[in-house]
């Protein structure tokens, strides 16, 4: 990318979305396109064909999805998979007519079979069932890096794909119904600390383990990428670090300063067991993580503090 080409970050106002913008206009970028979604529904085709024909993106960074944590997507999955293949679809299919340069799609961790070998290598991908509790979000992100590549194989065309692991950070979502497990703890850890509640209540077991990445290294990772790397294999991008749910509630319980105790709510899901990403083809292309995880959480508890409301 050069400084003064056409960029569109699809999905500028959510955690991933915020954070590309966020780090290309620290890179210099100045011709960065974003739209609200009531400015545009990426779920409509019309809309989006429209807004491609008008603006010409030259480069492409799809983080506009529909996302949640393990609950959300739990209860939601026909809005899970129906959304996210329009969004994908639309965008994909508009860039291609558009002869947008190159497009980054971002997928999940979660695409990976429920019980895949750890660290878990791109290979890995269909060769198992997946987990129950986000194969819906999984089915249409792995129809998403699947279409990247029947469109570069078929038309040439330069899309690449990244799988991240559990992400965290600023603009995240706090809902407790929806979000994922880190933003969570610090919600509750917060209030149970401001009302004084003798407990917390953490969902599960607490015995799966989980990677997790401050958004602004998968930013920074993204604008690499695109940067960097033309290839048709997706990409994971992750720490290499995981720890169990109970060993991250007792490191947010200590930021925060809670007192109370941790109760374990078993009626609700563990999840997958573990999803560990194997990063030795994004270290080889040359980047790797910076943001260690209590300093992430240290930087993401202080934005919640002064945002939450
Ligand atoms: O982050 P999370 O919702 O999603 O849950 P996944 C991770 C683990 O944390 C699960 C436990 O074992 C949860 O039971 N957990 C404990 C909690 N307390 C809480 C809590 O208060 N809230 C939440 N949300 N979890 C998601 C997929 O799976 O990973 C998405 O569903 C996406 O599609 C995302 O792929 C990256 O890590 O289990």
């Amino acid at each position: 990318m050069e400084k003064n080409s056409k960029i569109y970050v699809a999905g500028h106002r959510g955690l991933v979305g915020s954070a590309i913008l966020r780090k290309l206009k620290e890179s210099g970028y100045e011709n960065i396109i974003v739209m609200t979604h009531k400015e545009l529904d990426l779920t409509n085709q019309e809309q989006t064909k429209n807004f491609f024909e008008r603006e010409k993106p030259e480069y492409v960074f799809l983080a506009a999805a529909k996302v949640g944590g393990i609950n959300a997507n739990n209860i939601f999955p026909a809005d899970f998979a129906l959304v996210n293949l329009k969004i994908q679809n639309n965008v994909i299919e508009q860039s291609y007519k558009n002869k947008v340069k190159k497009l980054l799609f971002l997928g999940s961790s979660c695409i990976y079979p429920k019980m895949s070998p750890q660290p878990i290598k791109e290979e890995y991908l269909l060769t198992g069932k997946l987990e129950k509790t986000n194969e819906a979000y999984a089915i249409a992100k792995i129809s998403g890096l699947k279409m990247c590549q029947f469109f570069n194989k078929q038309y040439n065309t330069n899309y690449i794909s990244v799988m991240p692991t559990n992400l965290y950070g600023p603009n995240d979502n706090f809902d407790l119904d929806t979000s994922h497990v880190l933003p969570a703890l610090i919600r509750k850890f917060h209030e149970a600390k401001l009302k004084n509640e003798d407990f917390v209540q953490i969902w599960g077991t607490g015995k799966p383990k989980r990677e997790f990445l401050h958004v602004d290294d998968l930013a920074d990772a993204c604008v690499y990428l695109m940067n960097n790397y033309d290839g048709d294999e997706t990409v994971n991008i992750g720490t290499g670090k995981d720890l169990t749910i109970a060993e991250l509630s007792n490191i947010i319980k200590d930021i925060v300063g809670y007192q109370g105790k941790i109760k374990f709510d078993t009626s609700k899901p563990d999840g997958t067991p573990r999803k560990l990403l194997d990063v030795s083809r994004l270290n080889s292309l040359g980047w790797k993580y910076k943001t260690d995880l209590k300093d992430g959480i240290k930087l993401t508890y202080d934005w919640y503090k002064e945002n939450q409301n």
